[in-house]
């Protein structure tokens, strides 16, 4: 069995609750959902979420053993952090990065990502379908 895992930055708990005209009334749970039902037997997922930084590099550490692949929104993190960036330059797996907004059509800030450096492809303004099309993605290059 391949794992891939579904990791998820800062303030993204409150998915569902949090800006709903951005983000939608869905929850983490229901992404959960959604991206498990789009696994073959083959393949599973495990969906983490953090506010901090550091946790989040933990897993893309662990990911390096662990996982076939990573689906990631970093959130706020993606327009600032070289070390997510550094970190998931030592995964060897497809790793595609997720936005549920599309990022292009809001501030100026959010439309720099660091991740998108090492992403192998990139999702924005799907609403959570979009983890879904990253989680096919991944299990089809790690078929
Ligand atoms: C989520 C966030 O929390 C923002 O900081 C990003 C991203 C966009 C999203 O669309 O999923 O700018």
């Amino acid at each position: 069995m391949k794992t891939i895992y579904v990791l998820n930055g800062p303030n993204l708990n409150l998915l569902g609750k949090r800006q709903p005209e951005i983000y939608g009334h869905e929850t983490l749970e229901d992404v959960e959902r959604l991206c498990a039902a789009a696994c073959p037997d083959s393949h599973t997922i495990r969906l983490l979420q953090s506010n901090h930084e550091g946790q989040i590099i933990d897993w893309i550490h662990e990911a390096r053993e662990a996982a076939c692949g990573i689906v990631i929104n970093p959130a706020a993190y993606t327009h600032t952090s070289v070390a997510i960036l550094d970190a998931l330059n030592t995964f060897e797996g497809p790793v595609i990065e997720v936005h549920i907004s599309q990022v292009h059509k809001r501030e100026a800030f959010r439309h720099h990502s660091y991740v998108s450096k090492r992403a192998d492809g990139v999702i924005a303004g799907l609403g959570i379908e979009g983890y879904v099309a990253g989680v096919r993605r991944v299990v089809q290059l790690t078929a």
